[in-house]
């Protein structure tokens, strides 16, 4: 039997974080054991806001990198830059052409992001949805690992594919567009921002300490951890709405050491936060290093990341033309001779 496909990628915004790792990258590493798996660097969403173009090229390796040193492996995954693949803009604009202004309207993400652009908005903020919609459907993707906050625009893939092109330009027996299903994984963790448990750690959070990279040295770790917000509580609990940041931090030792909820919660009922936050800047380094390692060794070989890449795109090339070839042929484009 065929396997199930899935797709998924990471912007190269900025350096991965903890957040990217363990909410994202460390499931993907166990759905390729039992999925037909692609993962591309979405460079093309990630200037939906402003990007410095040096720095831009460079965490787009700089994460193709990060997905094999995390354990995606290039022989059995499709890593691929969503820019290389042409089909990616040419399905957006398909979809841009025939999707309704009012359901876009409704994204809420959208809204969140235009806040902190104030007027430098982007038309390509506004569409990053249906660029994300693009992104799925030209795989004929089967099931997409989603957060929270992509369950919106997940549905709007579903919507488009069904009630705009399905039902429009296809047939019950042929539908032109498979219709994705969510992928929610059992282990979804949401890691927070180091200096304030509320809002979720992120690339272009303007401080430094409010993540951990992946990257950072064990020093680095080790101070911004120290230096993470804590409350003046004593002990660390989970569950108490008055102490996000325990919550959060406990939750991260929890992930990272491999132990239970009920295990580190017990551990560390009545420790101060001083003792804590080492234990948990022990853990993270140790939990990193080997990433680090790996890491370094596959930077250093620009030649063999490269192949494995272009490996990756000839593969999703494949897939993407023909599906996009199907959607232009049902929409009446005349095909080239
Ligand atoms: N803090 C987080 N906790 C758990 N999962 C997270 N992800 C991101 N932050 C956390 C997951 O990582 C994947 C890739 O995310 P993305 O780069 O495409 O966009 P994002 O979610 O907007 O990530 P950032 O780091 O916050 O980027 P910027 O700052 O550029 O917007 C997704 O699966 C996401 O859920």
């Amino acid at each position: 039997m065929a396997l199930k496909r899935v797709l998924s990628g990471v912007q190269p915004t900025g350096s991965l974080h903890l957040g990217n790792w363990l909410g994202a990258i460390r499931n993907w590493v166990e759905l390729q054991k039992t999925h037909e798996t692609y993962f591309c660097v979405v460079d093309l969403h990630a200037i939906t806001v402003s990007q410095d173009p040096q720095l831009l090229a460079k965490n787009t390796l700089s994460t193709a990198a990060l997905y094999i040193a995390c354990g995606i492996n290039p022989d059995i995954s499709s890593i691929f830059v969503q820019s290389h693949i042409s089909a990616h803009s040419e399905l957006c604009w398909l979809l841009n052409c025939i999707t309704p202004l009012n359901w876009m309207e409704r994204m809420i993400q959208f809204k969140e992001k235009a806040i902190k652009q104030g007027d430098n908005v982007s038309i390509g903020l506004f569409n990053y949805p249906v660029l994300m919609a693009a992104d799925i459907l030209l795989y004929d993707t089967d099931l997409v690992p989603v957060g929270e906050d992509q369950k919106q625009h997940l549905e709007l893939a579903r919507n488009i594919a069904q009630q705009r092109v399905n039902s429009k330009y296809g047939t019950n027996e042929k539908p032109l567009l498979k219709v994705p299903e969510p992928l929610i994984m059992k282990q979804g963790a949401k890691i927070m921002s180091l200096v304030d448990g509320q809002n979720k750690m992120s690339k272009s959070d303007p401080s430094d300490f409010s993540r951990i990279g992946l990257l950072d040295s064990p020093e680095l770790i080790t101070k911004k951890i120290k230096k993470a917000k804590s409350d003046s509580y004593s002990g660390l609990e989970f569950n108490n709405p008055e102490r996000p940041e325990s919550d959060n931090l406990l939750g991260l030792y929890s992930i990272i050491s491999g132990q239970s909820r009920d295990s580190v919660a017990k551990e560390c009922n009545d420790i101060s936060w001083g003792k804590f936050k080492l234990m948990l800047a022990d853990a993270t380094v140790n939990s990193l290093e080997p990433i680090q390692a790996k890491y370094q060794e596959i930077i250093k070989d620009d030649a063999c990341l490269r192949q494995w890449i272009n490996i990756g795109k000839e593969k999703a090339e494949e897939q993407a033309q023909t599906t996009l070839r199907r959607l232009k042929k049902a929409l009446g484009m005349l095909p080239p001779q």
